[in-house]
Formats: structure tokens, C-alpha cells, sequence
């Protein structure tokens, strides 16, 4: 998200098959999020790539 206020989530991913990677990111509140995927590749290159997560409905139990 981009807002006053708002402050980036991070998580590493871990490769769970060749290829597979994993990982856990906590969206903490609804709206319009983009992840920001970065990756070191054999050669030492580093890759970039923005997935927009538009319309993200976040639901909490009540306690
Ligand atoms: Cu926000």
C-alpha cells in the first residue's frame, strides 16, 4: 500500500522445489496492495517484478 502512515511488509520466500519458492506475508489491513518480488538469479543478476493485489478484503476474529 502507499499511504500516510503506512509502513511495507517484508518475507523472505525459500525454495521449496526446484523452481518453488514460499513464503508468508502478512496483509495487515483491506485495500490495494503490491508486492515487490526481488530475486538473485545464478548469474548475480537481480530481478524485479511488481504483482498488484488490488481489492485485498482483510477479515480478523472478533475477540
Ligand atoms: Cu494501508
Amino acid at each position: 500500500m502507499n499511504h500516510a502512515g503506512m509502513v511495507p511488509e517484508f518475507a523472505d520466500a525459500e525454495e521449496t522445489a526446484p523452481g518453488m519458492y514460499e513464503g508468508l506475508l502478512e496483509l495487515t489491513m483491506g485495500g490495494d496492495w503490491f508486492l515487490v518480488v526481488t530475486a538473485r538469479v545464478d548469474d548475480g543478476r537481480v530481478l524485479e517484478e511488481i504483482i498488484e493485489l488490488p481489492r485485498v478484503n482483510v477479515t480478523r476474529e472478533e475477540g
